[in-house]
Order: structure tokens, then sequence, then C-alpha cells
């Protein structure tokens, strides 16, 4: 390959069209990469670690490093061949600055390989470039350093050879200062990069993926690195619950240039947790790769269990839920265009996947079964187990819904509803404790506002079948308060009450409850917490009283500023709430339920890194804030792994 760094004629008149290019990247910004928001800054180094990624996955790289330095700039470096430097005649450019200065150059110039463009994700470096106070890419190559700087998608200079290096060694280094003008936020969390580096490197079997923080006071490193890919992420996943078998399941193959591999494990809980993906980018909404793993998996134990009499010819065949009950497992294609359907493009619509999925784990899973007989018993047991459950769950669900058409909405006792009929005005407060209840009721504003007291800890749903689910009498209160009905029954049009917001004590206890009560509603209604029903009431944590006023404090931050404020004399008297039954009700509605001065957290999933579900809570503010309290408005995050 060629390096002509030097001179290049055309240089000017390619940039000014290219310039182009880039500019409209920061005018919609929202439009490349999803947001602006936090979510959208991490977005930029995902952007250039998948073309890392992609160097390994061709088999020309097994490190990668990522450093976030003192600034909140990003260093990606690998050890792949480099990005190109020769010239790339069609645009009369280095290969290299084409690919950071030309928009959708992210690919690899006209396919091949496993290149992806779908969804957010694929944008590539050009956007990452526009997006960027400035870049700098260094390219090791035949023992030579390339270089080149961009500020805010303009080339400073021509590719120049700045150094020499170690001939055998090769790759691309690329750091970054993401635009503080565009992004609401410029400060990396490195928590959130942890989670989707360490899904890269499971899902790139023997790839080592190392994250370094060098921020001060916050320094720390991790190194992932799975040589058993995505058995060893079955074995991540159910790390806190009790395996089935010991061994993890794999099949792996490829037909119809699909690239497939499958692991999964069961274990004693009842839910099921498959996380697929396409090209290392997760599909929430799956896809047909999914349906053709479902399809194998049911066909497959069916005709096990039939051809081993532990399923009679006249009894009832496995459903797919049955098998899939408390089961882990991790779908992963590899394929050359993927197509993603859906609203937000996160299902893989490419048919091919279907039957590609379907015949490797059909194949691999017969033999598997057939080798290891113990496991498939168990496996079979646990299904029939699960059949007969749903089955007396549906029987005690038919019973409620007779029941509902006979005595019309019949809604629980303990609900104290509010008058007001229309769903758009009205909220309920899921409240901890009947004394607390008690207060709720006195306190409430009777129109709008509607109070069910839940009695102490509600059912873990993670932890119990479906009949004992439907059997729970708080639970069956919840589901009859809403009015939505659930699962298959669900209608979001039925929706009682537009805000739904949990209330419970500021303490451990409280914290608790408040995740067993969105763990529940995530798993049976997760179109409420989507559309943004669901809301954590906040209650104040301290009362602050001084020469006959009032204050509240919300955490240890606001009780000190309001006593720097307010002077620290012996006049203050400070008072711990330790539970809402602590507060009258006159308290207890100016504190944490009036619309006007409350603090509510709304309830948001962020799907991006989907096996590991994080529910974020955003601070919302009553219409009329005093002005003390505005700095709770810097995002109170608080993250809840519901795998744990
Ligand atoms: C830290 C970021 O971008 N690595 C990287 C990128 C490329 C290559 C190697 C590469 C690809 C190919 C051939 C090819 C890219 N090259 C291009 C393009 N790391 C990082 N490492 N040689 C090198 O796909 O044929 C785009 S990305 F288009 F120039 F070939």
């Amino acid at each position: 390959m060629s390096t002509d760094t030097n001179t290049n004629a055309e240089y000017g008149a390619d940039q000014i069209q290219i310039l182009e290019g880039l500019e409209a990247v920061r005018k919609r910004p929202g439009m490349y990469i999803g947001s602006t928001s936090v979510r959208g800054l991490h977005h930029l180094v995902y952007e250039i670690v998948d073309n890392a990624v992609d160097e390994a996955l061709a088999g020309y790289c097994d490190t990668i490093e990522v450093q976030i330095h003192e600034d909140n700039s990003i260093t990606v470096i690998d050890d792949g061949r480099g990005i190109p430097v020769g010239i790339n005649h069609k645009a009369g450019l280095p290969a290299v600055e084409v690919v950071f200065t030309v928009l959708h150059a992210g690919g690899k110039f006209g396919g091949g390989g496993y290149k992806v463009s779908g969804g957010l994700h694929g944008v590539g470096a050009s956007v990452v470039n526009a997006l960027s106070n400035w870049l700098e890419v260094q390219i090791f190559h035949e023992g030579k350093v390339y270089q080149q700087r961009y500020e805010r998608g303009n080339t400073m200079y021509p590719l120049k050879v700045v150094g020499e290096c170690d001939p055998e060694k090769s790759g691309t280094q690329v750091t970054f200062s993401p635009d503080g003008s565009i992004f609401e936020e410029t400060v990396y969390d490195y928590d959130t990069l942890k989670q989707r580096l360490r899904e890269m490197a499971f899902l790139t079997k023997g790839l080592k993926i190392r994250l370094v923080d060098e921020r001060s006071g916050m320094e720390q490193e991790e190194e992932f690195h799975y040589e058993g890919g995505i058995k060893e992420f079955v074995t991540y996943l159910n790390r806190s619950k009790e395996a089935l078998y010991p061994d993890v399941i794999y099949c792996e193959g490829e037909k119809n240039g699909v690239y497939v591999e499958v692991a999964m494990q069961h274990n004693d809980s009842y839910g099921d947790s498959t996380y697929s993906f396409v090209n290392n980018i997760t599909t929430p909404e799956g896809g047909t790769h999914l349906a053709g793993f479902r399809n194998a998996l049911t066909k497959t134990f069916n005709e096990y269990a039939k051809s081993n009499k532990i399923l009679k010819e006249n009894e009832t065949a496995l459903s797919g839920d049955d098998i899939r009950e408390g089961l882990t497992a991790i779908i992963s294609v590899k394929i050359s265009e993927p197509q993603f359907e859906g609203q937000t493009k996160q299902k893989l619509g490419n048919s091919e996947a279907r039957g590609a999925v379907d015949s490797v784990v059909s194949e691999q899973l017969t033999y598997f079964l057939e080798q290891n007989p113990v496991v498939a018993k168990s496996i079979c047991e646990k299904s029939l187990l699960a059949q007969r459950a749903r089955e007396a769950a549906r029987k005690a669900r038919d019973l409620t819904r007779r029941k509902t058409a006979l005595e019309g909405m019949s809604l629980p006792g303990k609900l104290a509803d509010c008058s007001d009929k229309d769903p758009k005005n009205c909220e309920i407060f899921i409240v901890e404790g009947d004394s607390a209840g008690g207060s709720a009721k006195t306190a409430r504003s009777r129109a709008t506002q509607a109070i069910l007291p839940l009695r102490g800890k509600i059912l873990n749903v993670e932890k119990a079948r479906l009949d004992k689910i439907y059997g729970n009498a708080e639970i069956k209160a919840m589901i009859t308060a809403f009015g939505t009905g659930i699962h298959d029954d669900f209608d979001i049009s039925k929706l009682r009450y537009h805000k739904i917001i949990i209330m419970t004590d500021a303490d451990v206890d409280g914290a608790h409850i408040s995740t067993l009560m969105l763990t529940f509603l995530y798993r049976f209604m997760p179109e409420l917490i989507r559309q943004g029903h669901v809301y954590l009431a906040k209650p104040p944590l301290f009362k602050i009283e001084k020469n006959k006023k009032v204050w509240y404090a919300y955490d240890e931050i606001e009780l000190n500023k309001i006593l720097t404020e307010i002077g620290r004399d012996g006049n203050n008297k400070i008072q711990r709430y330790k539970g809402l039954g602590e507060m009258d009700p006159e308290q207890l509605w100016e504190t944490t339920m009036d619309p006007e001065t409350r603090v509510l957290e709304r309830v948001t999933i962020d799907e991006e890194t989907s096996s590991e579900i994080d529910l974020t809570f955003t601070t919302l503010m009553g219409d009329k804030v005093e002005p003390r309290r505005e700095f709770i408005e810097t995002n109170a995050k608080y993250v809840q792994n519901l795998d744990i």
C-alpha cells in the first residue's frame, strides 16, 4: 500500500464537500446517536470500540483498551492492522481520513465482513469526530506512527508520520473529547462503560478488553476476557441463582451465511432470561433468530420427552413457556447484512436467521440430550411442573375474570379511590404499611389522589410460580386497582391512574419494598414503566425547626445546606424521620404528596445493556418549587439490578 501524505492536489476540493457532511451531524446529533444525553455521550465510545471489535472479529486484534482521562476525554487503542493510511482513490484522501471525515464511511467501503448498519449503532467514526471538540488518531503500521487531528470534524493537517515504532507493532489509537456545546453532560460513568464492555467481551470470545479510569479520586481498572465467550456469559447471569445442572449447554454452527452461537442453562427461578444479539448488538425485541431458537427448543424437548416416555402419547405437549421456565440463554448471530425492523429498529428481520438458528440448535441439542440423559430428564421434569402450575394459574385467572364479569369492577376493599374519573388527572399512591396508609388517606386530595395501602413486604415475583403470584392478595389488589389486566390481557387504555406513585419509607426496608414493587411492575406490566407512568415518592429524611419556622431536607447534603443557611446553633431542632408513619397527615401532604411542592422520581428502563436491566430514576419536581430544593434537580440516579 503506497502512502503519500505530503502532497495531495485535490485535498482542498475534497474537504469542502466533506465538511458539509459532518455539519449535518452537528446540526442534528440526535439523528445519528439517538440523543445528546449521557446515553449519547457513552455511544461515542461504543462507536469507536465497535470498529476495534470488528477488527477482532476479523481475526486481527486481540486486545482493546479504553481509557477515561482526567478531562473526560477518551482513548481507545487496539492491536489490529491499523486503519489503512494509503490513499483511497475515490475520495483522493488517505483511507483513515475518509473514515473520520466522510459521513457513513464507517462501513468498510461496500460491505463484506460482519459490519452492522442498523438501529443507533454502526454510524461510525465520522459521527464521533463530528461531535467531538477534537479527535486525534494514531496508526501504528510497518514501523511508523501516523497521526491526524480534527477539531469539530475539521481536518487540522494532512496525515503525517510523527515517529517510529517497533515494526512488529500494529494498531489504531483514537482519542477524542466530546463537544460540551452538544452534549447535555460530558462526564463519563465508569460503571456504564464497564457493563457494555463486559458484554462485548462475553460476545467476542478470547478478546481482552481493558477499562482504565484515570480521573483523580476515581482511579480504577478492570480487564474482561472470556475464553468461554457466551458460555461464561450464561454462568455470569446465573451467578446468584442455583443452576439445575452443572454444564452450560452450547451450540455453534454456520448455515446459509449465518453464524450461530447459543448458550443456555436452567436455574431454580421461574423467569425466562433469554437475551438475543445480532453482530454483538442487543435485540430487545427479538426477531427471527429468537423465533428460530424458541421453535427448536420446544420441538426438541417435546420429541425427547415423548420418545423417552417422560410425556405419554395422550398428554398435552410442553409449551415453550414451560420449557423456558428458569432458563438463562444467550443467542448470538453474526450476519453480513442484518435488517432491523419494528418501531425502535431492535428486531431482527432476516428470514435466513430463523432457519439457521432452528437447524443448528435442533441438531446439536438433540445430540446433547441423548448424551446427557440426567440433565435431559431434570429439564423435562421442571417443564412438567411448570406445565401443571400454569394450568393451575389459568384456572385461578379464569376465576378472577369471571368474578369481575359478574360483580363489575370490584375494586379492592383497602383502596381509597379518588372521585375524578379521568385517568389523566388521577394518581394512585401505593403506600407501605397500614398506618402510613391511614395518614395518606387523611392527607390526600380526594378528587385526584387514590391510596392503596399494602401490608409489609410484597411477594418477590422472581421467586414465585404464577399460581402463587395470582393468589397473592397484595398483587391482586394492585392489578384490580390499576385496571389494565396483565400479560396477554394487558390493555394500557384501561389504566385508571396516569401516575402510579410508590411511597415507602426512606430506609433500607423501604428501598427493598420499592424494589419488589418495581420488579413486579417490570415483569408483569413493563409498558407502565416504558410509558412513564411509574414514580417513586421522595419523603424527606429530616425536619429542621428554628424559631417556629420549619424546613425539610431530603438528604444529608440538603440538611447541611439548610443548616449553613440558617446558622448552626443551639436553637435548631433536628428530627430524623424513620418512616412515613412518624409524619402527621399535614406534614405528609406538604412534603411528599402535594403536587405543588413534592419531589417525584420517574422510573425508566435503560434497555441498552439488556442483560442487566437498569431501572433509572430521574427526579421530577412539583410545578412550583422552592428555590432551596433546586439542587436536587441534578438527576438522582439510582440503579437497581433486577438480576441480583
Ligand atoms: C480504536 C478504533 O478503528 N480499528 C480498526 C479499524 C479499521 C481496520 C482496522 C481495518 C479494516 C480493514 C482493513 C477492512 C477500519 N478500516 C476501515 C477502512 N480502532 C479501529 N482496525 N484494514 C484495517 O475492513 O478491510 C474502516 S474501520 F474502511 F478504512 F478500511
